[in-house]
């Protein structure tokens, strides 16, 4: 091994090699499991357990073990459709706040193993877990703190340790399994007292017994979203302060992604009363491009019925959203067309334009060191029509573009048609159709030099937002202040039809005006507004149909607010204008939107 030493020196200090090599990673970075969560994209959640039976959603610990009782449980069917649909692991609530557990747990007696449920024999855990070896899925259980059974509850020392006992009796008796998912709900025990969780020991435990296991929401390596609609941010990051779940030796920066968890129907454990409310694939595919599209995993419960297998509405639903995924994403339009990159590391095919539209995640474009703004063009012979935006950072190496867009070439000329600010593993990004004879991801700032893995377009109707159908939806928009004066409060954005987009202004501005251009003159009768807070206290509408004509009034008012609506006698407009005469502070803007006769707002 001496005599290779001196060859490696030689071969790392030559410079052409030097400018080969891989850019320094940007720290904090996922850890192996973090990435291959990550890139799984979507996992399925069963919230199943005696409340499956009782109706409910948060049992009280009463319920008799009889009430547990499946008629035709089949864990073989859930790991089927989740594999037919695209998860990449799945969670179940081997015990849930009301304390029974679906495992004949040594440490309760409020369990399966109670339960006249296949004579006491019966081990839902086991059969879950063996389904999903055999169906090569990652399992993954959730396991409450909180447990409104258990007498020790409350006498925090004892429950805690009570509780590192049923973690390692799941673990060593059911592992091995990916991830264990903490809820951090926490209620008053028997005694009155709360119960105060030891984290560390739980951590402990499951670091000791599953070093690989990722410790989920109440946890160091998986953040909750913060909503349970399954919606991320734009531009949600993966790099956050250290915070409780690192523990208080943990310092700076850490991986901390985000994980958006919701439920394809009302509640969380089934009830035969929402069999008509499962969430629609428009619902879903909306949910879909702003989890898994905003650099988040997205974790959709599927709670099996009383039989206990996923039922027929949420099979058929499942299966329609598979479909809908896969039409979207049938054909990438970018694969294998000609690159170019403005910069390319060391000149070296290893870092080069291509490896963008490879289909591989991890080749990447890259740059020298240094060189933090950049672009990648495609270019096709004929022209395509584009609207989604696939963009992937290679994140072994880190977060590291802190805003990019992305430009269309249409009839000779750029222009912008998206962007955003961090992509991390993935962006989505839904636009008006655009047909485009080149597409370009432009760079325009980061922390290093970037290194991306994927750029994509797709095409299909399908993708197209539900929308509110309003006539000023996605059309240009101009405005006589922004704050800060850049992209992020532009006037675009309200009128992009996303509700958590907002135009702002300045903090010294009280009159102002948003205008927006139809494209084409249009009956329009009805206006919305949705303010961030109530500040507009008067306003006017203003219209006309050409540039040289000037402003009539469709309508006054004086205070809009979070959800405003009016309607006016039908004006014939192709520019219409809120005018802003007068304002308690700084006017803000999620949506603005205008509407036709006939043209009535839809609720996705
Ligand atoms: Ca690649
Ligand atoms: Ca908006």
């Amino acid at each position: 091994m001496h005599r290779l030493i001196p060859t490696l020196l030689v071969i790392l200090a030559g410079p052409a090699v030097r400018a080969a090599e891989p850019p320094a990673p940007l720290v904090p970075v996922p850890s192996p499991q973090q990435l291959r969560w990550q890139r799984a994209e979507m996992t399925m959640f069963l919230h199943f357990g005696v409340n499956t039976f009782t109706d409910r959603e948060w049992g009280d610990g009463k319920e008799s073990p009889d009430v547990f009782h499946p008629t035709d449980l089949d864990c073989r069917q859930w790991v089927r459709q989740a594999r037919a649909t695209g998860f990449g692991m799945m969670i179940l609530t081997a015990k849930h706040h009301d304390g029974f557990c679906l495992w004949p747990s040594r440490f309760t007696d409020h369990s399966v193993r109670s339960s006249k449920w296949q004579d006491g024999q019966g081990d839902v855990v086991r059969q879950f877990v063996e389904a999903c070896r055999e169906g090569q899925m990652p399992a993954a259980f959730y396991l409450s703190p909180w447990d409104r059974h258990e007498p020790s509850y409350g006498d925090s020392p004892r429950y805690n340790q009570h509780f590192v006992n049923q973690l390692t009796e799941l673990l060593t008796t059911y592992g091995p399994f990916a991830e264990v998912w903490f809820d951090g709900a926490c209620g008053e025990g028997p005694n009155g007292k709360r119960q105060e969780y030891d984290w560390p020991s739980y951590y402990g435990t499951i670091r000791k017994l599953e070093p690989t296991a990722l410790i989920a929401i109440c946890g160091p390596d998986v953040r909750w979203v913060g909503n349970e609609s399954g919606v991320a941010r734009s531009g949600e990051s993966s790099v956050r302060d250290a915070g409780a779940h690192q523990g208080s030796d943990a310092r700076g920066k850490v991986w901390y992604p985000a994980e958006c968890d919701v439920s394809i129907r009302p509640g969380w454990f089934y009830h035969a009363s929402q069999d008509d409310k499962v969430k629609s694939v428009t619902h879903l595919l909306d949910i879909y491009f702003k989890s898994v599209g905003r650099n988040s995993v997205l974790l959709l419960n599927v709670p099996p019925d009383r039989a206990g297998q996923i039922s027929k509405f949420d099979v058929q639903r499942l299966t329609e959203f598979r479909a809908a995924l896969d039409e979207i994403f049938k054909t990438d339009l970018c694969a294998g067309r000609p690159t170019h990159g403005s910069n390319i590391r060391g000149n070296n095919p290893r870092f080069a334009a291509a490896n963008v539209t490879d289909g591989n995640l991890d080749t990447y474009w890259g740059t020298d060191d240094g060189v933090t703004t950049g672009s990648v063009e495609i270019a096709w012979e004929a022209a395509q029509p584009v609207n989604v935006i696939n963009v992937q950072e290679y994140i072994p190496l880190g977060e590291r573009v802190r805003r990019y867009h992305i430009e269309a070439k249409t009839a000779g000329q750029w222009r912008t048609v998206a962007g955003g600010t961090i992509i991390g593993h993935r962006n989505l990004l839904r636009i008006p159709v655009v047909t485009a004879q080149a597409l370009r991801l432009v760079i325009d700032e980061a922390a290093a030099c970037p290194a991306i893995c994927s750029f994509g377009a797709y095409h299909s109707e399908l993708a197209a937002p539900a929308g509110s159908g309003s006539l000023a939806a996605h059309q240009p928009a101009d405005a006589s202040n922004v704050h800060g004066g850049g992209t992020v409060f532009g006037a675009d954005k309200a009128v992009d039809d996303d509700p958590e987009t907002r135009w702002a202004t300045a903090d010294e501005v009280r009159q102002c005006w948003l205008e927006v251009d139809l494209r084409q003159p249009q009956t329009i009768d009805r206006i919305t507004i949705a303010e961030l807070e109530p500040r507009i206290t008067k306003f006017q509408i203003e219209y006309r149909l050409t540039l040289d004509e000037a402003w009539k009034t469709a309508m006054s008012g004086d205070k809009a607010g979070r959800r405003f609506e009016a309607n006016f006698p039908p004006v014939q407009a192709r520019h219409v204008r809120l005018h802003i005469l007068d304002a308690t502070f700084a006017p803000t803007i999620w949506e603005f939107g205008v509407f036709g006769p006939g043209k009535q707002e839809r609720k996705p």
